[in-house]
């Protein structure tokens, strides 16, 4: 990854998103991949109904009635732009460059070189990657595949781009094969909000919708999450909300510039005017301190309500349809406030001040991303929050809720379809009598149990349908080991990526169809579906021409492996030729999926029940959400030691770096850059532009990340950022979040110290 350290820069976060500079930004990055007239084609068709479902992020859409012209954000026209690129990287290329060349590369340059064109085969021993026909890669990996002793020894990895009809058609692949190893990103993503939120309520996902945001919350949280760079339209739903008086409260160790005025470019007071100031208060919570701010939260709420009955909970709600309140409520009263301000670095004042705005608030919605869902208590922070809700019965209401902000554009979908290592087994049994076959009962490897697997040779092949396996999980010289351990390892994608250079002893490149592209079938042109976060089912269909006359749709490649497997038996060609046919299997396995065809040809498509929004029913065990006890904790972090955080700057999209910019924390031209308190730095004797290396400290050993540039930068005290994935190298594979396995990239116990050979003054 991108080896060297920053330029010179104007650190510091902005205290403004978007106006003229996205617009400046998106075309210049689409001018410069697609020229104008191919820009001007995709990116009007971006988010509406007779187009393409934004690739990037999985934030909502406004009704259709309300959707502007130009419906799509600065890093929604990024990830388009990047897809639909003139550049491609074809026989000619792999021709030139060897696999022992292309690993010097960073990830920026390998995705920077265009789509991939042709499918590609890697020989045992071989240098090179050579072409390879469609049919020759389908039966090798048939072969390959039926030559394993235990269909466990394969593993199926998604990432969340994939639709709904050929994440289905993945998972019963892998099943009808004869395994659930079927890890996904979703591991590494949100898996700790599913398990908080089906524990507590019944079901793993958020419970609002769009107009919850904008008409009728009192009160937004957002709580460890990024909106003005990971969901920046949801800028404008806020800018709804606050102009109707909602107040919004940003819990976030940065002071991230989407929390300051926000510059609509469709408006003219965005554009030339003040904007509008989006949080009403920054709570600076100190790195993993969030299960104790909710904590004191909670605590604040039962103190008030102990001291003026009926003034703070809602008991009609509690009594009817919760149990374990009163032991919840005893281990509140319990807490000590000073503990809470160690571990959260807020005072109680300002948590009571909080605490006194919630009460003001007759609807409350939490929105919640990584910040909160990759550290090792994660999933008990969530479920403090849903404590928080229950206490005034913040569920099951217009404008409250739980709100986990998902991220990539399908992931929410995928899961909803059977992409899962562990789908229960009412999912299983409406499988085998839908399609007749017995589906494996025991559950399969996660990510981070399939990079054991690979790495002890439990696993011979990997088969990933999107994503950057290699770059994306933790422990990176332990992942890229495990991979190479494999016997045949099998990529679906659109562009060239580190994981397809971390082979197995045999290795294929297939190149697939990307959102923004036509899908022709035997039957015709097809369209594909999405779920987003709101869970809202959706249309999406693709516009231009595909880049490369080799490409297949990610539908036909999995259903060709699935013919080369088993003949005709499930149907495999049907569900290829018409993906109709897929959607009516999902509707028969899928509750919520009634008239989906004809549904989900309506504009906007169809929402996705939810029982505990939708009436308040709440599919647990008691048939009753669920009260938790979490007792405060956070990382410990030994004296000299920092607890470092790893995020998105806003010039990528996971492992895709589209540019060396951070625009809004004011980083220019570089990305090993290491964000510290200023009086960090100076007990570390160290200064702003020092050049230092980051040494991880877990029970197995140290690990490094040499040449990273010292920022001074409000964090707090004791915490660091950096960006991911360069910083991957420093997570062990073993720190996991408990019940999720979750990697804890949010919470890494780093030492700092001078990079060898650069005397404190020398860097830059
Ligand atoms: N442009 C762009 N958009 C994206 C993505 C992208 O890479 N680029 N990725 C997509 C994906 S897959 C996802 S999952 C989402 C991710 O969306 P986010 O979760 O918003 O992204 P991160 O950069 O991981 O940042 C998390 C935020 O949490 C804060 N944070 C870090 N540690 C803590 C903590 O301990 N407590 C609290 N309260 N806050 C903390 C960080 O300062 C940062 O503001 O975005 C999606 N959208
Ligand atoms: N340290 C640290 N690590 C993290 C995180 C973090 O915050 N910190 N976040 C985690 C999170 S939230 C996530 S979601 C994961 C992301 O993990 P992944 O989903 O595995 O990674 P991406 O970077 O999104 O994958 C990018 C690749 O997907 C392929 N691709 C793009 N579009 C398509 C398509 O339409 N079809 C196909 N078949 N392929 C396509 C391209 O080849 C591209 O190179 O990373 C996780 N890792
Ligand atoms: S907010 Fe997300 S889905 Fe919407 S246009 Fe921007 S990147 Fe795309
Ligand atoms: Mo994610």
């Amino acid at each position: 990854m991108a080896g060297k350290p920053v330029g010179p820069t104007t650190p510091g976060p902005r205290k403004s998103s978007v106006g003229l500079h996205a617009i400046a930004e998106s075309t210049r990055y689409s001018l410069a991949e697609m020229g104008p007239k191919r820009s001007l084609q995709t990116l009007l068709k971006v988010n509406h109904v007779d187009g393409f479902d934004c690739p990037s992020c999985a934030w909502g859409d406004p009704d259709p009635e309300h959707r502007k012209t130009a419906e799509f954000c600065e890093n929604g026209a990024k990830a388009v732009a990047w897809e639909a690129t003139r550049k491609r990287v074809g026989t000619a290329f792999f021709a030139e460059h060897s696999l022992a060349d292309l690993r010097q590369r960073d990830g920026h340059w390998l995705e920077a070189q265009g789509r991939l064109a042709r499918p590609m085969h890697l020989a045992p021993g071989a240098t090179h990657y050579t072409p390879v026909s469609w049919e020759d890669a389908i039966a090798l990996t048939a072969d390959r595949l039926r030559a394993l002793d235990d269909p466990d020894r394969a593993v199926f990895y998604t990432s969340g781009r994939t639709s709904n009809e050929a994440a289905f058609l993945y998972q019963l692949l892998a099943r009808r094969f004869g395994t659930n190893n079927l890890p996904d990103c979703s591991n590494m993503c949100h898996e700790s909000s599913g398990d908080a939120l089906s524990a507590t309520i019944g079901v793993g996902k958020g419970l609002i919708t769009y107009a919850d945001i904008t008409d009728h919350a009192d009160l937004i949280m957002i709580v460890g999450q990024n909106p003005g760079t990971c969901h920046p339209r949801m800028l404008t739903a806020l800018e709804d909300a606050k102009r109707r008086g909602a107040r919004i409260i940003a819990v976030n160790p940065l002071p991230e510039a989407g929390f300051g005025r926000y510059h609509n470019p469709q408006t003219a007071r965005g554009l030339a005017g003040p904007g509008t100031k989006i949080a009403d208060r920054w709570l600076p919570v100190r790195v993993n301190g969030d299960l104790a701010l909710f904590a004191g939260l909670n605590r604040a709420l039962v103190d008030r309500e102990d001291a003026e009955p009926g003034s703070a909970l809602d008991h009609e709600f509690i009594d009817r349809y919760c149990e374990g309140f009163e032991a919840a409520a005893a281990a509140w009263r319990a807490l000590d406030w000073s503990h809470l301000e160690t571990l959260t670095g807020l005072s109680r004042r300002l948590i009571e001040d909080c605490a006194a705005d919630v009460l003001a608030a007759d609807s409350v919605v939490v929105c919640w991303a990584m910040g909160l869902t990759q550290h090792r208590n994660a999933v008990a922070t969530i479920r403090e929050i849903v404590d928080f809700l229950l206490l005034r019965g913040n569920v099951g209401r217009p404008g409250a809720g739980p709100a986990p902000i998902r991220g990539h554009s399908n992931v929410q979908g995928d899961r909803t379809v059977g992409i899962w290592e562990k789908m229960p087994d009412t999912f299983l049994d409406k499988l085998r009598d839908e399609f007749g076959f017995d589906p494996p009962r025991v559950h399969g490897l996660d990510t981070v149990d399939s990079i054991r697997a690979m790495r002890d040779g439990r696993v011979d092949v990997f088969i990933g349908l999107g994503g950057n396996f290699a770059a994306a999980t933790p422990d990176t010289e332990v992942t890229e080991a495990a991979l190479a351990n494999c016997g045949l390892t099998v990529h679906i994608a659109t562009k060239l990526n580190r994981s397809h250079l971390c082979h197995g002893t045999e290795a294929l490149l297939l190149p697939c169809l990307g959102r923004t592209e036509r899908d022709r079938q035997a039957t015709g042109e097809q369209f594909v579906t999405v779920e987003d976060t709101m869970a809202m089912v959706h249309a999406s269909h693709g516009r231009l021409l595909p880049g490369s006359p080799h490409l297949r749709s990610e539908v036909a490649i999995v259903a060709d492996l699935g013919h080369a497997l088993f003949g005709e038996d499930l149907g495999w060609r049907g569900m290829r030729d018409d993906y109709a046919v897929i959607r009516r299997h999902i509707e028969h396995v899928i509750p919520g999926f009634h008239a989906y065809e004809q549904r989900v040809r309506q504009p906007g498509g169809f929402m996705l029940p939810r029982a505990p929004r939708d009436s308040r029913t709440f599919p647990t065990p008691t048939g009753r959400a669920v009260f938790t006890v979490n007792p405060p904790t956070a990382c410990e972090v030994p004296p000299g030691h920092l607890l470092l955080t790893t995020v998105r700057s806003h010039d990528q999209f996971n492992t895709t770096v589209y540019g060396l910019d951070d625009r809004y924390r004011g980083i220019k031209g570089g990305r090993r850059v290491v964000l510290l308190n200023g009086d960090d730095l100076r007990d570390l004797h160290l200064h702003d532009g020092d050049l230092v290396d980051l040494v991880s400290v877990n029970p197995d050993g140290e690990r490094r990340a040499p040449g990273f540039r010292a920022v001074r930068y409000p964090a707090p005290r004791g915490c660091a950022a950096s960006y991911y994935p360069e910083t991957n190298v420093l997570v062990a594979l073993d720190a996991t979040a408990e019940i999720s396995n979750t990697p804890t990239t949010k919470s890494v116990v780093i030492r700092v110290e001078p990079s060898a050979g650069s005397g404190a003054a020398t860097a830059l």
